[in-house]
Formats: C-alpha cells, structure tokens, sequence
C-alpha cells in the first residue's frame, strides 16, 4: 500500500503552481509646464484616485521628480500609459507616464 505520497511521487503528477503574472509600476514624470490641477484631474480620471489621493501624488511627482500611480499587469498599465500619453497630447502638455517592472 502506497502513501499519498510516494503515489505523487510515482506517477509524477504535476503540482498545482498558481503562479502570478508580473507586475508593472506606472510612472508619472515631473515637468515644468502641466498645471497641477490637470495632472490631479488625470490621477482622478483614468486611476481612479480620490481627489485627495490624487493631490498627495502629483505633489509627490512635483517635488520628488517622479511617482507611482499604481501597479498594473502588463496589458492594463500599457493602456494607462497610452490613456496619459493620449489625454496629454490633446490638452498639449508634455506630461511623460512610463511603466517599470516591479
Ligand atoms: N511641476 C508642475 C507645475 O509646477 C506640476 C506637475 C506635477 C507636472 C506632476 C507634472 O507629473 C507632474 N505646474
């Protein structure tokens, strides 16, 4: 009679890996032209940041050059970063977003 055990052990049966997916930070960059009030705006809008969240990190980009705005798979902060890239562009400010593998 065998034990659970070894019974794995014979016939090999694969372990049940949950493995996660990687994760990627998404940047906001500091300038010296975006007004304030549209990078809150921005933090609201597409991170879905309260507004006081939202002014606690574009005062943190502000005075520390850079700052996370959440961690992401791959797919959905490729996507927050082009929404950034995009709502930017049209407004025509140089606001930069990137995303960094955690
Ligand atoms: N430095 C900008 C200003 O003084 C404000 C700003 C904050 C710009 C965060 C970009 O990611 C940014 N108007």
């Amino acid at each position: 009679e065998r034990t659970q055990h070894e019974r794995g052990l014979v016939t090999e049966e694969a372990e049940p890996r949950l493995k996660r997916p990687p994760l990627f930070r998404v940047i906001l960059l500091n300038d010296d032209y975006t007004p304030m009030e549209f990078v809150v705006e921005v933090l609201e809008g597409i991170f879905g940041m309260d507004r006081t969240t939202a002014t606690r990190v574009m005062l943190e980009v502000h005075t520390r050059g850079k700052g996370v705005c959440g961690v992401f798979t791959f797919e959905i902060a490729e996507t927050k970063v082009a929404q950034v890239t995009t709502y930017s562009q049209q407004h025509q400010h140089p606001l930069l977003c990137t995303m960094e593998e955690n």
